[in-house]
């Protein structure tokens, strides 16, 4: 049994993604970190019943970058295309040599292993990255901003922005909270939170709409 307060209850009610359109946007600096994160939100998207073909996924170089890619995801285009979940995974080495990715803004017909998406606006979106301070005060410029954007998006759009961002003191912390702790404690991958948020802020949505 836990002897922390800390952390987050399980819902009672068990959230249906299968009709939920999901977009996972994260940056690109401390790879590892973040492959495991989206590998984890993933996970908890699909559990719930969201379908592949509804989990949009885009890449930024860091996190700074993250709400303009938010912003500009919910905005939407007509025809919408990125990376679907099958690319991605092979992407992160999980059993193929596939190059990553990158982000694909083209509404003309899309090249083999893009799938260009239908147009239904997305129900949230997972913006996900890692920040681990560093020397200089980069790190809380980044943080501050980061956070103050992305929650300025989802209550200026009213569509759900998860905050997926990992602000880490130390290298330990940020593999812990995706997890890959090294030592003794794994520790716990937060992706999979971020999943479930996803899903269960969707759904309210879709509710209050
Ligand atoms: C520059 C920078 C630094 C120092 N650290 C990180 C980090 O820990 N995590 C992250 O996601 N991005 C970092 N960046 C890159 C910035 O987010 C951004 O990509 C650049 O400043 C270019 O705008």
């Amino acid at each position: 049994m836990s002897n922390t307060i800390k952390g987050l209850v399980k819902s009672d009610v068990e959230y249906d993604g299968s009709n939920l359109r999901v977009a996972i946007v994260h940056a690109r600096w401390n790879k590892i970190i973040i492959d495991a994160l989206v590998a984890g939100a993933v996970a908890k998207l699909k559990e719930r019943g969201v379908k592949e073909s509804n989990i949009v996924i885009e890449s930024v170089p860091g996190s700074f970058e993250l709400p303009l890619a938010c912003s500009r995801m919910i905005a939407g285009s007509h025809v919408q295309s990125g990376s679907n979940v099958a690319d991605l995974l092979g992407g992160l080495n999980f059993g193929t040599t596939s190059p990553p990715k990158g982000p694909s803004r083209t509404a003309t017909p899309a090249p083999a292993g893009i799938v260009s998406m239908p147009n239904q606006p997305f129900d949230a979106v997972i913006a996900i990255g890692v920040l681990i301070k560093g020397a200089t005060m980069h790190f809380e410029y980044i943080c501050e901003s980061v956070s103050h954007a992305l929650m300025k998006i989802q209550v200026d759009t009213g569509v759900p922005v998860i905050f997926g961002v990992l602000t880490a003191l130390t290298d330990e912390q940020a593999l812990e909270r995706a997890g890959l702790g090294r030592g003794e404690n794994k520790g716990h991958n937060h992706g999979e939170d971020w999943g479930l948020a996803a899903v269960e802020m969707g759904s309210h949505v879709r509710r209050w709409s």
